[in-house]
């Protein structure tokens, strides 16, 4: 990030809380009174006291979520920010009543790019005891439309939101409860990793404690992977290459060449990068075409995605291939290539090409130049990533950093967000130096954020509480996978770049019959001299 965009932050930080008159200094304000709050660039367009199981959320629960819950008593602030003259950022804080409020504030992320409130987050902290907060991060839908002819809205979605629903949500907590929160955290997966990246990276001092999920923070190239693995798939016409019954033969065979990797055949493949399942073992015999086998156009397609994108003028791997076992693990779209690559009519993301770098709706991805659009890109849209590999600030500020990957995500590759953490090592001078306050668990047989064939499940926010308020760091989290509701698997999660060894007693889906140990890996070899 920049000195002047950091300068610019800080004098907006600084206005924000200079220019709010509080009603009452010492005493907590009453919910309904919270509406008179005076803070520049923000309305609060209600405050309303809820009372307990009364309240349902506007929107439908995610598919797969159930019926929403019934929620204990909360006070229900609704407000939009509008920074500049194009912004209409709005968010929601819940805050709990003084009796059950545990002291703490929690901001949550958002899914992919969309433009919504995410209540379901809102839920679990609320259920927690916390006052928390959620924005739709300045738009509506997840179509990247809305930043045509409207960049102070992509910079709103990029990082701009989340930092004002944060500094506006903890003085809005604290004219509630009388007090500010003893420790903020940040929670988020997906699109919400990349928040949680952009707010140690950008606003160190904005939370105590961070949870980067599957971060797709290196947002930049990965549009560019989206580009390049659409086109791999898909004919010139647009027409699909892999159907979703080929993919999963591809996922079948990735698995039985690669389990034993790491000499436990536990059904998983402990670390892709180390698995070299070429898709050519799986071609049909000349001239055929079956369940069991792939034409040569399938396979030339998945080995595309496997390899990923590479500068054709430098020869520079731009952006790494999704995972051997990414492709379909499951019966959704989203657990394979199905959902982001394989599935779609045009290429994931292309709105960004077309809407926010060329302004051009009739662009066509067989025209991207991958040397030249990318450094204009980075040239034009640093905003909409957060990869500075320099996170002193943020270790300086006592924050903790726990971030999270599936090695069978099929949507963020987990590559990616190992390669970021040896990065950051690499800048912060090794890894003893960096997991004092950042640590990244890998999850093998894990999906994009949860699901998948092995233990998905973590209480990754227990950990980081432990590790901020006890200074007690997670030596391990302890990941589950059920069957119909059902815990049928537990495995330790372990911090990069160890990971967790069967010790050779016991069932090896019990967690207490692993212990975690360090190792080289592949990439830690290549970076370090
Ligand atoms: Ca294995």
């Amino acid at each position: 990030m920049s000195r002047r965009l950091l300068t610019g932050l800080l004098i907006g930080t600084s206005v924000l809380y200079a220019g709010v008159r509080e009603p009452s200094l010492a005493a907590s304000t009453a919910c309904a009174n919270l509406a008179a709050l005076t803070i520049p660039n923000v309305t609060v367009n209600a405050a309303t006291a809820v009372a307990a199981a009364t309240f349902t959320p506007p929107t439908a629960p995610p598919v797969g979520y159930g019926p929403w819950p019934q929620l204990p008593a909360f006070c229900r602030v609704e407000a939009t920010a509008r920074p500049t003259a194009d912004s209409e950022i709005k968010f929601e804080i819940w805050i709990p009543p003084a009796e059950a409020w545990n002291g703490k504030f929690q901001g949550v992320g958002n899914g992919g790019y969309n433009g919504t409130i995410s209540y379901t987050a809102l839920i679990s902290a609320l259920k927690r005891g916390y006052a928390t907060a959620s924005t739709d991060t300045g738009h509506t839908g997840d179509d990247v439309k809305f930043g045509q002819g409207h960049p102070e809205k992509v910079i709103d979605y990029g990082w701009r939101a989340i930092h004002l629903m944060t500094d506006t949500a903890k003085l809005i907590v604290r004219n509630a409860q009388g007090r500010f929160a003893d420790k903020s955290y940040f929670v988020g997966c997906s699109a919400g990793g990349h928040q949680a990246m952009s707010e140690a990276q950008r606003f160190p001092d904005d939370y105590d404690g961070i949870i980067a999920g599957a971060p797709a923070n290196n947002r930049v190239r990965q549009t560019f992977a989206f580009m390049h693995a659409w086109a791999a798939t898909h004919t010139a016409d647009g027409s699909p290459i892999l159907t979703a019954a080929k993919l999963a033969l591809v996922t079948k065979a990735a698995v039985a060449a690669c389990d034993a990797n790491d000499t436990l055949k536990d059904g998983l493949i402990e670390d892709p990068r180390k698995c070299t399942f070429d898709a050519a073992t799986l071609a049909c015999k000349p001239g055929a075409d079956d369940a069991t086998c792939l034409t040569p156009a399938q396979v030339d397609a998945v080995k595309k995605v496997h390899e990923g994108v590479k500068n054709p003028k430098t020869g520079e791997q731009l952006f790494t291939g999704w995972p051997r076992g990414s492709e379909n693990f499951g019966e959704t779209a989203i657990q394979g290539w199905r959902q982001y690559i394989t599935d779609s009519k045009e290429p994931s993301r292309v709105g960004v090409f077309k809407y926010w770098l060329f302004n051009d709706p009739n662009w066509d991805v067989r025209t991207l130049d991958y040397d030249r659009d990318l450094a204009y890109m980075d040239e034009r849209l640093p905003h909409m990533q957060a990869i500075d590999r320099d996170l002193s600030p943020f270790k300086k500020s006592g924050g903790k950093l726990i971030s999270y990957a599936g090695w069978m995500d099929p949507v963020v590759p987990p590559q990616d967000t190992a390669a970021f953490y040896e990065g950051v090592a690499k800048v912060m001078g090794g890894y003893d130096k960096t997991r004092d306050f950042y640590r990244l668990f890998t999850a093998p047989g894990m999906g994009h954020c949860s699901g998948g064939p092995g233990p998905n499940t973590i209480d990754a926010v227990t950990a980081l509480e432990q590790w901020v308020e006890k200074g007690v760091a997670p030596d391990k989290l302890i990941a589950t996978h059920s069957t119909a509701g059902k815990v049928d698997r537990t495995r330790p999660l372990c911090p990069y770049p160890a990971v967790a060894r069967y010790t050779g007693k016991g069932s090896i889906d019990e967690a207490a019959n692993f212990a975690c140990v360090t190792q080289e890996t592949p990439s830690a070899k290549r970076t370090s001299r």
